[in-house]
């Protein structure tokens, strides 16, 4: 299986997160790719190539333009109040405030383009978040061009990023990006699994009234875990999209055998969809070390998994997301690539 990626994801280094009442240090750190690059390289998983620069208009095929001309201006705009530190929001448009008018000043701006305190943007978040995108649109390419797999080793992640906000470490939706790339190039019907501790609620929200792209994830009951506000079992989409999306919560402290029952199901969804092609929203948060994530599954159960997701049989593009047990990352990934690329 090739790679594709970028050093370029080290320009993107939040110094803090708002975290339990205290700004601590990021979770998601240049070193998770690095631990994730040296694997991939270490096992032979394959070819690794840099990605193509590929147009802006690509990302707003799901990103609103507004919202990315916010993300690529944001930081010019910080410094020019004479701001220096990382750039993060003072509040969040909720339920009966104004959401059709977007303020005119950075900190109004930051605010109505964020929905958490968890991303801040440095001076070189937009560069690395497009580079990201253009990671996973030249892995997409691979596989429209007749590759069976490939992986997007994408940093920062994407799957928390909608069509016009930002936040849970995410500011370009690099999975959706990608399945929008497969059906420009052809591909009549796309499916993204998402085997990530959180629910993807960007991608959800962005495919929500769409039959062409369905979307089915496995993570933390929003009752109690991250990002509260989306993934419960009865969106099941709308409009068009009625029954193109499946959501499989489970409580915080599940089982990697009840977590494995919950991807059967999931991959049964996928199967009966019948998609030209798979995204997989690649989070290996699941793992019982995961520091900010409450899933009970073992190094070897990433093999088992890149095993199950074989057996699918279908081209697969891999979009790497969350995991944060940093020193056991790569192993993690690397586990279910390889137990896949072998099947294929
Ligand atoms: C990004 B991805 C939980 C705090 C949550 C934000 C998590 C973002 C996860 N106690 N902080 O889905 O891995
Ligand atoms: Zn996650």
């Amino acid at each position: 299986m090739k790679t594709v990626y970028s050093d370029k994801h080290h320009l993107h280094h939040g110094q803090a997160e708002l975290f339990a009442g205290k700004l601590v240090p990021c979770f998601e750190m240049p070193s998770r790719a690095d631990m994730i690059f040296a694997e991939v390289k270490k096992r032979n998983l394959g070819e690794i190539l840099v990605p193509q620069n590929f147009d802006r208009t690509r990302i707003e095929r799901v990103h609103r333009p507004a919202y990315v001309d916010f993300l690529e201006q944001a930081w010019a705009d910080w410094t020019a109040i004479g701001e220096t530190t990382d750039i993060l929001p003072i509040c969040t448009p909720a339920r009966d405030m104004r959401s059709d008018r977007i303020p005119q000043n950075i900190h109004g701006r930051v605010s109505y383009f964020s929905f958490d305190t968890t991303a801040p943007i440095t001076s070189g978040t937009w560069t690395a978040a497009k580079t990201a995108a253009d990671v996973a649109l030249t892995a997409q390419n691979l596989i429209t061009k007749g590759a069976r797999s490939a992986f997007a080793l994408c940093r920062p992640p994407g799957h928390h990023a909608s069509s016009d906000y930002y936040g849970g470490y995410c500011f370009l939706n690099n999975a959706a990006i990608a399945a929008q790339g497969f059906r420009d190039a052809g591909a009549a019907r796309v499916a993204i699994l998402d085997v990530d501790y959180h629910h993807g609620n960007g991608t959800q929200s962005i495919f929500y009234d769409r039959s062409d792209v369905y979307f089915a994830s496995v993570h933390g009951d929003p009752a109690t875990s991250y990002p509260f506000f989306l993934g419960y079992g009865d969106e099941t989409g709308r409009g068009p999209g009625e029954g193109c999306n499946a959501n499989y919560p489970l409580a915080a402290g599940t089982s990697a055998e009840t977590w494995f029952e919950a991807l059967e199901i999931a991959c049964a969804g996928v199967q009966r969809y019948q998609p030209d092609a798979l995204v997989i929203s690649l989070g290996v948060d699941t793992y019982e070390g995961d520091p900010i994530s409450y899933f009970k599954l073992k190094s070897e159960d990433f093999l088992k998994m890149g095993d199950r997701l074989a057996r699918l049989d279908l081209p697969t593009l891999f979009v790497m997301e969350g995991g944060y047990a940093v020193e056991d990352l790569g192993v993690n990934t690397v586990n279910v690539l390889e137990a896949f690329a072998h099947k294929n």
